[in-house]
């Protein structure tokens, strides 16, 4: 059985402060438990280091995940991270090939798969994003696009155990603009990922990974994307900025 996980995609906001505001909020919202939902933070680079330390001092029951890496272990990559330094500031988790590095940073699939084996050397989790655009989707050909991008991107990844290893799917004309895809849209393409990841790793492996829904989730719609079959959770933005809405789409995954 998969365990269920809700990430929080912070992106561009909050100031060193400010995050440890709202890490501290989310831990107290969360005192109770998350069950059996695995939950994950994922601040800027520069406020990771802050919200290591209230999980720490809080004991938080969620993990930490950066929004970018590196696939070099150190040297002259000016504005880089590695994933030792990730790993050295409790950083378990990290988002790559998010569909905004993808449009405004040139991220390949190739950099993507790079990243993927970089992390899970160190035993990060990557959380793989993936998804088409409006056009793609409007020509109906989304779920041959995304297809592909799981081929390239897990192309040579050795997973012996699939909790380690997600996927977000987010269709980018879903991303910030308040459409939110369906839920069947959602399971469509889900399915048809967990299908390609059958292909690639095996029925075992395939069936333990994660497969999580973003864009424009929110309290009010989690719901009906947790019901599809191929639906493990969700990758949160703008609604995993206040403590009390991002915790209200945990206890709704509990
Ligand atoms: C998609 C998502 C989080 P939002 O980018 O990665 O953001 O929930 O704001 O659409």
């Amino acid at each position: 059985m998969r365990k269920r996980m809700i990430a929080g995609n912070w992106k561009m906001n909050k100031t060193y402060s400010e995050g440890v505001v709202l890490a501290q909020g989310l831990a107290d919202e969360l005192k109770d438990g998350t069950g059996d939902v695995d939950v994950v933070v994922c601040p800027p680079a520069v406020d990771l280091k802050g919200v290591s330390e209230v999980i720490e001092q809080t004991s938080a029951p969620f993990a930490l995940g950066a929004q970018n890496v590196y696939w070099e272990e150190s040297g002259a990559y000016t504005g880089e991270t590695a994933p030792s330094m990730l790993e050295a500031v409790g950083a378990t988790h990290c988002i790559i090939g998010h569909s905004e590095r993808r449009d405004y940073f040139g991220e390949t699939d190739e950099d993507v798969n790079k990243k993927a084996k970089a992390l899970m050397a160190h035993g990060i989790v990557p959380i793989s994003c993936c998804g088409e655009s409006l056009e793609v989707r409007e020509a109906g050909k989304h779920v041959e696009f995304v297809v592909d991008q799981i081929k390239k991107d897990t192309e040579g990844l050795e997973i012996t155990d699939p909790s380690k290893y997600v996927i977000a799917y987010e269709p980018i004309w879903a991303i910030g603009t308040g459409k939110t895809a369906t839920a069947d849209d959602a399971q469509e393409v889900c399915g048809a990922i967990r299908a390609t990841l059958v292909e690639v790793f095996g029925e075992e492996i395939a069936s333990g990974i994660r497969v999580l829904y973003g864009g424009s989730a929110k309290p009010e719609n989690i719901a009906g994307f947790l019901e599809k079959e191929d639906v493990d959770g969700a990758l949160v933005g703008g609604a995993s900025l206040k403590a009390d809405s991002f915790a209200a789409m945990v206890k709704s995954a509990m």
